[in-house]
């Protein structure tokens, strides 16, 4: 556990740049022992190591090292403490509440990724390097069950990342589109989406997610965002906090996931998502 812990400030200016473009860079919230430890925590999820008995509510099994498929563990933080450290981190709670205008905010999900570095000379129509690609999506896609869609994406670079290394992109202003329950992440055309926006006459602005390690973009639930192939010869490797405020509760009338079976067989509209499934990071338990 590393106990040194960075904090940042979150300025009006950040918070209106975040409600315009739908999407905020952090400064740096990591320190390197921190980037160390994600680092080192992805090493062991792909060895298929968990520290606790619990297998997590996806079991967490090892990975083929020499595959290019993009590697992703939902609710990594269940079984591996590194990751726990990072995505329940004081910090990254703290900066969401500003940017979400929150007192308080809970954990929804997290997860660990690892994209594959391709090298260079990659094929990328080839099936295994599209495989990389996240097509262009809304992540309230996958969360519309909670009753508000002010819900905040955290994705935490642990190297420097940009468009080389497969790094995000974001559509700016996009979460003002409203939502489409219509998932478009396996889309991996990512060339597809812009010519439907464009005949839509939507407005296209795509944007890259240029971070050095530790730093993080913060992005609305209704922002669209996607990434292209990692060309480099070093994996992409990146922890994810997706976020709800606390006091958030479960609307009966969203599309299912597997997420919902975390709040047990008699939920109803209006419980609220709570310990210890959905723990508090915002504020800091006294
Ligand atoms: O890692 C990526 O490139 C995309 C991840 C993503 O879609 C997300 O964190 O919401």
């Amino acid at each position: 556990m590393t106990t040194a812990a960075i904090d940042i400030e979150v300025t009006a200016d950040d918070i209106a740049a975040y409600r315009d473009r739908g999407y905020w860079i952090s400064p740096k919230l990591l320190t390197d022992d921190q980037i160390a430890t994600g680092r080192e925590a992805i090493a062991k999820l792909q060895r298929g190591e968990r520290d606790g008995e619990s297998y997590g509510w996806q079991r967490i099994a090892p990975r083929d090292m020499e595959s290019k498929a993009l590697q992703q563990w939902v609710g990594a933080w269940w079984v591996s403490l590194g990751v726990r450290e990072l995505v329940l981190s004081p910090v990254v709670g703290k900066a969401a509440s500003k940017i979400m205008g929150v007192s308080g905010v809970r954990m929804w999900h997290d997860q660990a990724i690892c994209k594959p570095g391709l090298g260079a000379d990659a094929d990328v129509t080839a099936d295994e390097a599209k495989a990389g690609n996240f097509g262009w999506h809304q992540d309230y896609s996958y969360w519309n069950y909670v009753d508000t869609d002010n819900l905040c994406t955290v994705w935490i670079a642990l190297q420097d990342t940009d468009l080389s290394n497969g790094g995000m992109r974001t559509l700016a202003g996009s979460h003002k589109w409203g939502f489409d329950p219509k998932s478009t992440i396996q889309s991996q055309d990512l060339d597809a989406f812009k010519r439907d926006c464009e005949a839509m006459g939507r407005e296209w602005i795509d944007e890259p997610c240029i971070m050095k390690a530790g730093q993080a973009s913060f992005h609305h639930s209704l922002t669209y965002h996607g990434s292209g192939p990692n060309l480099t010869d070093q994996p992409r490797l990146s922890v994810v906090a997706h976020l709800i405020p606390d006091g958030a509760a479960y609307r009966a009338d969203g599309s299912w996931n597997q997420m919902t079976t975390l709040m047990g067989p008699h939920v109803k509209t209006g419980d609220k998502y709570g310990d210890p499934f959905f723990p508090r990071l915002w504020p800091v338990e006294a």
